[in-house]
C-alpha cells in the first residue's frame, strides 16, 4: 500500500460515516488525516514503519491505531465493517455531480434506492422531487448528473489514452512484419477526450501483426481477432482497434481513420469538384471506361497535394475551414512544444503544491525554460492552504532571494487570486500591485446563473492588476460540466482590458476550450499555456496545452510564453496601468 491508497481509505471512511449520518467532527478527523498523509508523501510510510505516527500533528491516537493496522495488514476491519453496512453500488452514486452523502442518505433511506438505474427511475417517476427538501429543481439536477456520468463513462482523457496508445504503438513498431504504424482517430487529432484508440499498420503479413497485437501484455481481453481488423480492451477499459492494410493503401486508410468524419466529408466533396473520387481505400481518377484508377500517394502529404492542398496537421481536421485554408496556402504555422520559454501558474508547498519554490524553479530550468511564474492560491481558497497577505509578502521576499541566486533564470511573483462571488479580488490593491502578474480564477460559487457569473468575471477583469484569466469555465473533463457563462461577453471584456486567457494544460481541464481560440485570437487576446502544476513532474502538462493550442489554430506569436524573458518582462510591465 502506498500513502495515496492509505489516504483514499480514510477518505472513503469519511464518506461512509457521512452516509451513516455520523457526527461531522468524526468525519472531518478522517478527511484531515487523509490530507496530512497526502502531504507527507513517502515520509508517511517511513514514519509508520518506525512506529512514529503519533508524532504527526493532525493524527490522534485512535487514528494512529487504525493506520497501524492498515499499513501492516493492508486492510482495516473498521473500514470493512462500514462498507458492509451499505449496498456495494451506493458509493458509486456519489460520483453524480450535485449529489453529496447527505442527500444520497436521505434518498437511500426514504426510497430504498441503491443503484444508478434505480435512482434514475426514481427521478423519472418524480419520487425524488417529492422528498422533503428536494423539489423539481434538485431532481432535474440529479437526473442531468446521471446522464453526464453515463456520457463520461464512455470516454477517456486524451492524456490517459495517449500514453497507453503510445506504449502499444512502440511495442508493435519494432515487429518485423510492421512496415509503418500510426495512431489515428480522435487521439491523433488530439481531441480532449476519446472514445477509443485507432491504430493503422502497413504490412504484408497481417496475421503475424495481429497475433502480436492480441498477445501484448497490456491486453486484458480480446474483443475481435481478424486479419484486417482486431480489437482489444486494456485493463482500464480502453478499447484499441488495429487495422492492417497493404503498404500502398496506408496513406488513404490513415487519412480516413484519422477523420474527423466531417473533415472526411469536406475532403470528398473537394475530390468530387476536381472530378476525382475519394474513399477509405484510395483516391481515384475515373478513366474513360468508367474504371477507377488509383492516384498513387506515398504519404498523406502527397494525398493532400493530389487534391491541391497543403498538408493539414491532424489537429486541424475538424471541418473548421482547414480545407479552404489549405487550398489558399494560409494554414497557420502551429505552435510547437519547443517554442515555450517558460510558463505561469504553478503551485508550491506554500499552498497545495508538493514542491518548494526552488525545486519548481530548478525543474523549469531543467526543461530549458528561462522563467517560471509562481501563482499559489489566495487566502479564500483555505482548503488549498491559500496564502494570507502576510505569507504572500514573505513569499515575494523569498522569490527575490532566489532570483538573485538563480539569475539569469527568473521567477515571477504572481498569485492565483480567487474571484469572489461578487467579482471582487481576494487581495487588496496595494498587495496586488507588488506582484509581477496576477491570474484570476473561480474556485467557489459555481452554480450561479449565467448572467451573474458573467458579470462577476467581467467585474474581476476590470481590476487593473489582472494579467490573465485562469481555467475559464471551471470544467473538469469527464467529471464536472463548465459553469454557466457567456463566453463571448468574457472575450470582449478580455480584449478591451488586454487580459490574456490561460490554456490550462492540466489534462482534466484543457480550458479554455480549443473551439474558442479562433474567436479569441481574432479579438487579439493573448493565450498563455499554463501547466497549473502542483509538482515538478506536472510541469510536463504543458505539452498537452501545446497540443490543444495547436488544435485551436494558435501560432507561437499568439502565445505569451513563447516569448523570451526580456519580451515577457516588457509585456508584464506594460500591463501596469494604475493612475
Ligand atoms: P471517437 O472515437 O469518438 O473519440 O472519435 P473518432 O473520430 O476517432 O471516431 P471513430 O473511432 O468512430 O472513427 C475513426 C475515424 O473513422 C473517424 O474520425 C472518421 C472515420 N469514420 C468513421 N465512421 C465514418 C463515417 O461514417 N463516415 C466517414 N466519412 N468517416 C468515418
Ligand atoms: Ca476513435
Ligand atoms: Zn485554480
Amino acid at each position: 500500500m502506498d500513502h495515496l491508497q492509505v489516504a483514499a481509505v480514510l477518505e472513503e471512511i469519511a464518506t461512509l460515516l457521512e452516509l451513516k449520518g455520523e457526527n461531522p467532527f468524526k468525519t472531518r478527523a478522517y478527511q484531515q488525516g487523509a490530507r496530512v498523509i497526502e502531504k507527507l508523501g513517502a515520509d508517511f510510510l517511513r514514519m509508520a514503519e518506525e512506529g512514529r505516527l503519533r508524532e504527526i500533528p493532525g493524527i490522534g491516537e485512535a487514528l494512529a491505531k487504525k493506520l497501524d493496522e492498515l499499513v501492516t495488514t493492508g486492510r482495516l476491519e473498521f473500514h470493512q465493517q462500514l462498507r458492509d453496512e451499505f449496498p456495494p453500488d451506493l458509493l458509486a452514486l456519489l460520483k453524480i455531480s450535485g449529489l453529496g452523502p447527505k442527500r444520497l442518505r436521505a434518498i437511500h433511506t426514504a426510497l430504498g434506492v441503491s443503484t444508478l438505474d434505480e435512482l434514475r427511475r426514481a427521478c423519472e417517476e418524480d419520487r425524488v422531487a417529492a422528498l422533503p427538501g428536494m423539489g423539481n429543481k434538485s431532481q432535474a439536477k440529479i437526473l442531468e448528473g446521471i446522464q453526464n456520468l453515463q456520457r463520461y463513462s464512455e470516454r477517456f482523457l486524451l492524456y490517459e489514452a495517449l500514453s497507453e496508445a503510445e506504449e502499444i504503438r512502440s511495442a508493435l513498431e519494432g515487429h518485423p512484419a510492421v512496415q509503418r504504424i500510426s495512431i489515428a482517430g480522435s487521439l491523433r487529432r488530439c481531441k480532449e477526450t476519446v472514445k477509443d484508440c485507432d491504430l493503422v499498420v502497413a504490412t504484408e503479413r497481417p496475421e503475424e501483426v495481429m497475433a502480436a497485437f492480441v498477445g501484448l501484455p497490456q491486453v486484458e481481453s480480446v474483443i475481435a481477432h481478424g486479419t484486417t481488423k482486431s480489437s482489444v480492451r486494456l485493463e482500464n477499459g480502453l478499447q484499441i482497434d488495429l487495422r492492417c492494410v497493404e503498404p500502398f493503401q496506408f496513406p488513404y486508410v490513415l487519412h480516413h481513420f484519422t477523420g474527423s468524419k466531417e473533415h472526411n466529408v469536406a475532403m470528398r466533396q473537394r475530390a468530387l469538384r476536381l472530378g476525382l473520387k475519394m474513399n477509405e481505400y484510395g483516391l481515384f481518377r475515373v478513366g474513360k471506361g468508367e474504371e477507377e484508377v488509383l492516384i498513387e500517394c506515398a504519404d498523406e502529404t502527397e494525398l493532400f497535394s493530389a487534391l491541391g492542398l497543403d498538408f493539414i496537421p491532424p489537429e486541424l481536421r475538424e471541418d473548421r475551414g482547414e480545407v479552404t485554408a489549405a487550398e489558399e496556402h494560409r494554414l497557420p504555422a502551429l505552435v510547437e512544444p519547443g517554442d515555450l520559454h517558460g510558463a505561469f501558474h504553478v503551485h508550491t508547498v506554500w499552498s497545495d503544491g508538493a514542491n518548494t519554490l526552488e525545486e519548481m524553479a530548478l525543474a523549469a530550468r531543467d526543461l530549458g525554460w528561462d522563467y517560471l511564474g509562481i501563482a499559489d492560491h489566495s487566502k479564500s481558497s483555505y482548503w488549498a492552504n491559500g496564502l494570507s497577505e502576510e505569507r504572500l509578502r514573505r513569499q515575494i521576499e523569498e522569490i527575490q532571494g532566489l532570483n538573485e541566486r538563480l539569475a539569469p533564470f527568473r521567477i515571477f511573483t504572481g498569485s492565483e487570486v480567487d474571484i469572489l462571488a461578487d467579482g471582487v479580488l481576494d487581495y487588496p490593491e496595494d498587495l496586488l500591485k507588488d506582484l509581477d502578474y496576477v491570474v484570476i480564477s473561480v474556485h467557489q460559487h459555481f452554480s450561479m446563473p449565467e448572467k451573474e457569473m458573467t458579470a462577476r468575471m467581467v467585474r474581476a477583469m476590470e481590476h487593473p492588476a489582472v494579467t490573465m484569466l485562469g481555467h475559464l469555465t471551471g470544467r473538469l473533463l469527464l467529471q464536472r460540466e463548465p459553469y454557466a457563462l457567456d463566453i463571448d461577453a468574457v472575450l470582449d471584456a478580455a480584449a478591451n482590458r488586454g487580459v490574456a486567457i490561460e490554456l490550462n494544460a492540466n489534462p482534466y481541464r484543457l480550458d479554455m476550450d480549443w473551439r474558442v481560440w479562433n474567436r479569441a485570437r481574432a479579438l487579439g487576446i493573448g493565450c498563455v499555456i499554463n501547466p497549473d502544476a502542483h509538482s515538478t513532474a506536472q510541469l510536463a502538462f504543458t505539452q498537452f496545452g501545446v497540443k490543444l493550442a495547436r488544435k485551436g489554430w494558435l501560432q507561437a506569436e499568439d502565445v505569451w510564453n513563447t516569448r523570451g524573458l526580456r519580451d515577457v518582462e516588457r509585456l508584464l510591465s506594460k500591463r501596469r496601468t494604475w493612475a
